[in-house]
């Protein structure tokens, strides 16, 4: 993948990645050593050690073979939201415990402890008739909520805790062969990788020696799981079986194989669970190394001998158990209790933030590719889509923009006049945004390493020097992001006055921020690399890539004086990076396959808190041919994040280089992307608000329908639109289910409605992919475009309004300036409500605390599944005055287009359809 090129930096060769770089379970050391438990309870709670406070409850837990006591922690959370902690009681040293993740100390409920039987502690939450049983021996917790039980930790006596120890030769020989937690059993001590651990020619010596920690869940009456990103998977969860894990280690995996359970990128371990009345989540806070064990029972009709003739039957029900399992740290488990998916959105965004509100540019389409090569690459490209037609907003600039590799340089003879560059693109109103990767090129030099070395600011490695390894620039070192002065310095970086050749049109983009280091194991940091704190890399390695943003992005607040908003965009994530921007799926192929996984992989970020997502389009790795390019272009414009991009080597592929055809295919994808923006950008808000996720799976809105639980080849976005890309080639027919019993569904594009609850063939040329309204919604639209959002402000809106079978829909539209954080502070931003009921549609004010002065006008309304032709068409405003407005009606498609209003988007009004 690498070789040595010019200076000392590294060129790239594109060689397929060598899978062997990376450990399957059976490589993993905490892995081996916590399957060999039996599987038998050890544990015992002590309920005579029982203290119960205003915030939580404690009691000691035991291990029965080694003695060594543990403490559990209850904590009942405002919101429906529990959690459980075990951690030492007195610990060798400090376990790592995950911080800056939640965004606030959750704020505690009281509950109430009482005993109904020896044995048993159960608490209780009695707002929302919710009980905590406790049984002492084994220890096992059961959530019974209702009288129902939903949920019991430990029943599978998988409840695992390695004590921190002295290393072996400080320790009595008696004492390791008493321990069941580090027993050898019949593997060698080496085998299990208890105090160092070997992978290839790597060797983990680990000074904390085994520290790992893991428990089950049962989850009674579920079979549909989802969460726990990022893996190249399903949305649904599958079974793990006996030897493997869904993996939780953020990994550079180029080209990454497609139904695989090897983590890359990023992680966020939570994972939600769904059935017919309920959703709930387990958010299982730690930022080592984690493994996820799934085994779904689903449920089973017995038949049950005859009675007679009459053959009986017994539906046992389903139940799932989730097994965690991490190599350090502590058990800090947040269990979400819904009891809808929106209820679960909510409590997860109470711990880890919503969506940050991000800039209108952000939503219009990005033009990426490694690299575009210099001033006049970039302008050419830039003067393309306005040659063609095409809308964009943003162009990215790949790391051989820079000098060498040094990250806030530029290349001088490529980029020889920055500002001059970056002033074309603000006069077409749009925006660049450069890479900065976390490594810094090891150049006494280069005054960021100088800086940064001098200050101590690098992740060091075991021996207490500066940890080196190779990457872009060749040998580099690490900023360590989970220091906060390392993380102040950094934004500071951002100030116009520190990064020459910047403007307020850069924003940024962190890469290879896993972290990626070439030439260490699995591609990434060894783990006894110590961070700030005296932490190893083992404790916190999820969590690095999340701190570079958090940093990039105050950088970005920080240079604007707090004024503007950032754009951010990460490879490597962890839970709560939804509130630095936005994160895409790394390196995917040109190839059907991976357009087809795009979907679940984003649906699965989604409900994973992280709705500003996407993938490459077109695919990173390869040449697409023309119409897998327009197939990911359609489908890319219905995703969170719109970006096309592709690696070195490739050939050139700027929507217009494909013939005039499929130039015409993908620009009217991206006009369809831009005339939505009201849509998507309202869409955002809510996210920002209520955490609602943007694109969302069918069973996030249709939650009691069974049918919907499984389905990944089609989604909604918001609650109005469902989308069904097109993933194969030659596709001339395709199956769309159009769910909901009592829905009915509009074509996006020709107003053919149709009943919900079936599975529509819909027939399929090269110019679209199915695109269906709900009936109830309103979407709110752009009549007209411009080349970019900048050039779209003042352009007038359209509604357009879906029937349901009431004859009633509902909609609203968010809008502010696109850029400052004057709505947040100023409360300047307008949120409007549409509601059609008995032939009357009005739009008023959704949240009085905004205000905002916006010129546009509601120009178009078209109201779809209108039976009969109305006799007369008004507006009113709310001074009283009413206007005739000209209207069309179609019979064929129950369409009435009302034109040429001029309804302003800020005013109270009504139009009374007659
Ligand atoms: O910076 C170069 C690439 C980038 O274009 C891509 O999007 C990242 O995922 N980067 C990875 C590093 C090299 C990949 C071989």
């Amino acid at each position: 993948m690498e070789a040595a090129g010019g200076e000392d930096a590294i060129s790239f060769q594109d060689e397929a990645v060598d899978k062997s770089i990376f450990k399957d379970c059976s490589k993993i050391g905490f892995y081996r050593r916590q399957k060999l438990i039996p599987r038998k309870n050890t544990y015992r709670a002590l309920l005579d050690s029982v203290t119960s406070g205003k915030d939580s409850t404690k009691f000691q837990i035991i291990n029965e073979v080694n003695k060594v006591p543990l403490l559990a922690e209850v904590y009942g959370i405002e919101g429906n939201i529990f959690r459980f902690k075990i951690s030492e009681i007195a610990p060798l040293k400090p376990r790592y415990e995950v911080s800056d993740v939640l965004i606030q100390k959750p704020v505690t409920k009281r509950l109430t402890p009482c005993t109904e039987d020896t044995g048993v502690l159960v608490l209780k939450d009695d707002s929302v008739n919710l009980k905590f049983h406790i049984t002492a021996n084994p220890f096992t917790i059961d959530l019974i909520s209702e009288d129902e039980p939903v949920l019991s930790i430990n029943s599978m006596g998988q409840l695992y805790f390695e004590h921190l120890q002295m290393p072996p030769k400080h320790r009595p020989s008696t004492e390791c062969k008493e321990d069941v937690s580090t027993d050898p059993s019949q593997e060698s001590q080496d085998d299990l990788g208890l105090w160092q651990e070997k992978f290839g020619k790597f060797v983990d010596i680990k000074a904390n020696g085994p520290s790992s920690i893991g428990i089950d869940f049962s989850l009674h009456g579920f079979e549909h799981l989802y969460g726990i990103p990022q893996h190249a998977e399903t949305h649904q969860l599958k079974n793990t079986g006996d030897t493997e894990a869904y993996r939780l280690y953020n990994l550079d995996v180029y080209g990454y194989k497609l139904h695989d359970k090897l983590g890359i990128y990023g992680s966020i371990p939570y994972l939600l669970a769904h059935k017919l009345d309920r959703t709930i989540g387990i958010f299982w806070l730690n930022a080592s190394e984690t493994l996820v064990e799934i085994n779904i029972q689903p449920t089973i009709e017995h038949t049950l001998s005859p009675k007679g003739s009459v053959l009986a039957k017994q539906k046992v029900k389903p139940r799932a158990d989730v097994r965690w399992m991490s190599e350090s740290g502590i058990i800090d488990v947040f269990i979400l209790m819904g009891p809808t998916p929106a209820a679960v959105f909510k409590q997860y965004s109470i711990l880890t933030g919503t969506q940050a509100l991000p800039p209108l540019f952000s939503l219009g389409y990005h033009q990426c590719r490694w690299n575009y090569n210099d001033e006049q690459d970039v302008k050419d490209v830039d003067a393309g889509f306005d040659d063609h037609d095409i809308p964009y907003d943003v162009i990215w600039l790949d790391i051989e923009h820079t000098e060498g590799k040094r990250y806030f340089t530029w290349d001088k003879k490529k980029f020889p006049n920055p500002k001059r560059m970056q002033e074309l693109i603000k006069s077409k109103k749009r925006k660049i945004v450069v890479i900065s990767d976390p490594h810094i090129k090891v150049d006494p030099m280069y005054s960021l390493y100088s800086q940064a070395k001098e200050k101590g600011y690098f992740v060091k490695n075991n021996k207490g020097g500066d940890f080196e390894g190779i990457c872009w620039p060749g040998a580099s070192s690490y900023l360590d992001f989970t220091n906060p002065r390392v993380r102040e310095w950094y934004s500071s970086l951002f100030a116009f006055s520190e990064y020459e050749g910047s403007s307020d049109i850069l924003f940024v983009w962190n890469d290879m921020n896993e972290p990626s280091v070439f030439k260490g194991p699995e591609l990434t940091m060894e783990k006894n690399a110590i961070h700030y704190g005296n932490w190893e890399h083992r404790d916190l390695h999820n969590v690095y890539g999340f701190y570079q943003q958090m940093a990039t992005a105050q950088g970005l607040i920080q240079r604007s004086k707090g004024k503007e908003r950032p754009f951010v965009l990460t490879r490597s994530f962890f839970a709560g990076s939804q509130k630095y921007g936005a994160v895409w799926t790394g390196d995917n192929v040109s190839e059907w396959g991976y357009l087809k996984f795009s979907i679940p992989m984003l649906l699965t970020l989604s409900v994973a808190g992280i709705p500003f997502c996407g993938a490459d389009v077109g695919g990173f790795i390869g040449d697409p041919e023309p119409e897998l390019l327009v197939r990911w272009y359609q489908a890319g414009a219905y995703q969170p994040f719109f970006r096309g991009h592709a690696t070195m080597n490739t050939k050139r592929r700027e929507p217009w280089l494909f013939g005039e055809e499929h130039t015409k295919l993908i620009r009217e994808a991206i006009k369809e992307r831009y005339a939505l923006l009201p849509y998507w950008y309202t869409l955002f808000y809510r996210a920002h608000v209520t955490s609602e996720p943007v694109m969302r799976p069918l069973w996030v809105e249709f939650p009691k329908e069974l049918e919907t639980f499984s389905v990944e080849d089609e989604y909604m976005l918001g609650s109005a639109l469902l989308i069904h890309p097109i993933t194969e080639p030659k596709i001339t027919m395709v199956d769309v289910f159009l769910p909901g019993f009592e829905e009915v569904w509009y074509d996006f594009r020709t107003f053919v409605h149709w009943e919900g609850a079936r599975t529509l063939k819909v027939p399929i040329a090269l110019d679209r992919i199915p695109v269906f309204q709900r009936g109830g919604s309103v979407v709110p639209m752009k009549t007209a475009l411009g080349r970019s959002t900048g050039w779209m402000t003042h352009l007038p809106y359209e509604l357009l309004v879906a029937l349901d079978t009431k004859g009633s829909a509902k909609g609203e539209l968010y809008l502010d300036d696109g850029h400052s954080f004057q709505y947040l502070h100023q409360k300047q931003f307008l949120h409007r409500k549409f509601l059609f009921c008995d032939g009357i549609l009005s739009s008023s004010c959704a949240d009085e605390n905004g205000h905002y002065h916006s010129e546009c006008v509601v120009e178009k309304v078209l109201i779809l599944g209108i039976n009969k032709q109305p006799s007369s068409v008004t507006t009113s405003s709310s001074d009283g005055q009413e206007k005739q407005v000209v209207f069309t009606y179609c019979s064929k498609t129950a369409v009435l287009h009302l034109e040429k209003l001029s309804l302003n988007v800020g005013a109270n009004w009504e139009i009374h359809v007659k």
